[in-house]
């Protein structure tokens, strides 16, 4: 084989530099990070579960129209966002909520676009964070147009492109890589992959022998990690993070997890995979694992507990009191921001949504 296939396989097996049972594992690649980093991630792990949670029940309260939970997917959500400076951008998927509170943006604009108001709910500008985006892959190509530019302008910005099992089926996820390859422009295309795609489990969406082989033909190097532990995915993202601003060009992260809620609320697993399937990846857990090794090293002590606790209340606490009634929204916001100019086509869709609301009222 030559060097060059050898520079662009992934491992054989996801990096995993802590296992299930909370027990390090020396890798000829990558090094265990600091005791601060694993101390900062375990109060933002704790901080991302007790979001999912209080955002789930919002939605069982009919307070937020709808959560695509990535509860048991924090691991992946906290260490996207970990690796980043402060001039790199995130481009998240309408999953990837605790990503963008770990960045720092405030958990209610967070949740603004998936209570149905009309924009993003917060400036993208301001934390680098992209609107979080529902079709598709479509933030794909997107987030290669920004690393491009930064790289032009001799900024040395990288990003982190967020994407799903399923959206490596996409189009755009397959145009995103080449135009990003040939270009060299700084992107780390991170897929979580947690085995489905709503219903379609991935032997269905894929025959590669991994995703991160998916990089292969465009000539972006791919890498895997257990997308539980956070160890292994801060180790491997901050590679692939480090050699995109480096200049070597687009990177392809496959971080193996599991979805082990329902896709959304609107969503009943039970009708396509049973519990037995689901039961094994609840011992997987990224908190437990990571926990479990800070009391061994002897790291975890009150300090540690009280302040990952008291960061994790004051979330609740801003979305249980933040999250007001519905956002009062004009459907004619619909036509009104998409253009500066408005097309004749969208002039013509408004109108036409003008008098169908007017014929309902009359
Ligand atoms: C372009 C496009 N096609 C179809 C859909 C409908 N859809 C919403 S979520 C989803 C599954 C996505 O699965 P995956 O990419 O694995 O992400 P996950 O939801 O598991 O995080 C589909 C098909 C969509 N949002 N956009």
């Amino acid at each position: 084989m030559t060097t060059v296939e050898e520079h662009l396989l992934p491992s054989a097996e996801p990096v995993c530099l802590i296992d299930q049972h909370g027990v390090p594992h020396e890798h000829p690649s990558y090094d265990l990070p600091t005791k601060e980093a694993l101390l900062d991630g375990y109060t933002e792990l704790i901080r991302g579960r007790r979001f999912n949670d209080q955002a789930s029940a919002l939605v069982r309260q009919g307070r937020l129209a709808v959560y695509p939970s990535s509860h048991g997917q924090e691991a992946c959500q906290v260490a996207a966002t970990m690796v980043l400076k402060e001039g790199d951008w995130l481009f998240p998927t309408y999953r990837d909520s605790v990503s963008i509170v770990s960045r720092g943006v405030d958990p209610i604009e967070t949740l603004t676009l998936l209570r149905g108001d009309w924009h993003s709910g917060y400036d993208p500008y301001e934390h680098k964070v992209a609107p979080q985006s529902t079709p598709l892959a479509t933030q794909l190509p997107h987030a290669v147009g920004v690393a491009h530019a930064a790289r032009l302008r001799g900024e040395d910005t990288v990003v982190m492109a967020l994407v799903g099992d399923g959206g490596t089926s996409e189009g755009d996820f397959h145009e995103a890589l080449n135009f990003a390859a040939v270009f060299h422009a700084p992107v780390v295309f991170f897929i979580q992959n947690n085995e489905y795609a709503i219903s379609v489990p991935l032997a269905r969406q894929s025959a590669a022998p991994s995703l991160a082989h998916k990089g292969i033909g465009y000539g972006v190097p791919g890498e895997r990690a257990d997308g539980n532990d956070l160890a292994g995915l801060l180790a491997v993202l901050g590679q692939a993070v480090n050699n995109a601003r480096a200049g070597e060009g687009p990177q392809l992260v496959e971080a193996h997890t599991y979805r082990v809620q329902a896709h959304t609320n609107a969503d009943d697993a039970t009708r396509y995979r049973q519990d037995d399937e689901v039961t094994p990846w609840l011992d997987r857990d990224p908190i437990q694992r990571l926990t479990t090794y800070l009391e061994q090293q002897g790291w975890m002590d009150d300090d540690v507990r009280r302040r990952a606790e008291s960061r994790a209340v004051q979330v609740t606490a801003q979305l249980r009191d933040g999250l007001m009634p519905e956002p009062a929204v004009d459907p004619a916001d619909l036509f009104k921001y998409l253009y500066a100019e408005q097309t004749q086509q969208l002039r013509e869709q408004a109108a036409f949504l003008r008098d169908e609301l007017a014929r309902e009222e009359a």
